[in-house]
């Protein structure tokens, strides 16, 4: 069969990047991020721009169990008495999109217990915490890293009451490694909307943008200006203590912190919205 264009675009990106030196995907499975073409507002509703973002769908532990980067010590939920099913513990969708100047990121999730605090608080300790981290690497280099120059995290801890610390930067920069800082506050806006379905109050959007220049552009001197074809390295991290200590996490697209286990995506073109037909 022949491939489509985005598979055509995908795979002469591969063939690019590996004449460029970056990390192979080590999934073989670039994942395509649209560009927006209209900015959305940033107020806990996703409503206009998910369908024109990257979304792989419902991701719950079920699912996580069949992905290649699963590993049931680290993609793991917990139990402290009064569980649901494993299955609606946690479920997410999760939206990543850009335009010339943000990143934009969201999250429509199913959660039993919404889980904010953390008997040996510190700012940077957002994985003892509800919370929901992108991990960007860009541009995709060729050495694995764990969080040195381009690697970066913006996590978002899920308290409505947005603390200093719930927009939180982890990230490298030339000659240093996990720098642990707020998220600059000119640089990211972000809101929460809990329990927008009436379904309980576990239940929260996630919507944020946050501007490339003074992140990625801090994070790696080879970071350039957006454009398509231009491929990052991906990994989302879902932490999910519900009253207990560590507790519970969804890793997507990658296996912890090593860089080199990073998914990549690809910035692509705008895309149209799923089509619905009346019959
Ligand atoms: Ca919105
Ligand atoms: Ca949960
Ligand atoms: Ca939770």
């Amino acid at each position: 069969m022949a491939r489509s264009l985005p598979g055509r675009l995908l795979l002469a990106s591969a063939l690019a990047l590996a004449a460029a030196g970056q990390k192979p995907d080590p999934y073989d499975q670039p994942l395509p991020v649209p560009r927006l073409e209209k900015s959305p507002v940033i107020d806990g509703d996703l409503t206009e721009w998910k369908y024109l973002a990257f979304t792989d769908g419902l991701w719950d532990i079920l699912r996580l169990r069949r992905t290649p980067w699963y590993d049931p010590a680290i993609n793991r939920l917990t139990v402290h008495g009064a569980e649901p099913p494993a299955e609606e513990d946690l479920q997410a969708r999760y939206y990543t999109a850009w335009d010339e100047k943000y990143l934009y990121l969201g999250a429509e999730i199913r959660d039993n217990v919404n889980d904010v605090t953390d008997p040996q608080h510190e700012p940077k300790r957002w994985y003892y915490k509800d919370a929901i981290c992108w991990f960007i690497e860009a541009p995709r280099g060729g050495a694995a890293k764990k969080f040195g120059e381009g690697d970066n995290a913006f996590c978002f801890v899920i308290d409505a009451a947005r603390p200093p610390y719930g927009a939180w930067w982890r990230h490298g920069a030339p000659g240093k490694t996990y720098v642990e800082e707020p998220l600059p506050k000119t640089a990211v806006a972000y809101a929460i909307r809990r329990n927008p379905w009436g379904g309980g109050g576990g239940d929260f959007i996630l919507e944020a943008r946050v501007e490339m220049a003074p992140t990625l552009g801090v994070s790696s001197p080879k970071w350039r200006a957006p454009r398509p074809g231009d491929v990052y390295g991906l990994e989302i991290v879902h932490t999910d203590p519900d009253g207990g200590d560590y507790g519970g996490h969804f890793l997507l697209y990658g296996r912890g912190d090593d860089d080199s286990t990073w998914g990549s995506m690809m910035l692509t073109g705008p895309i149209q919205p799923v089509a619905r037909k009346p019959n």
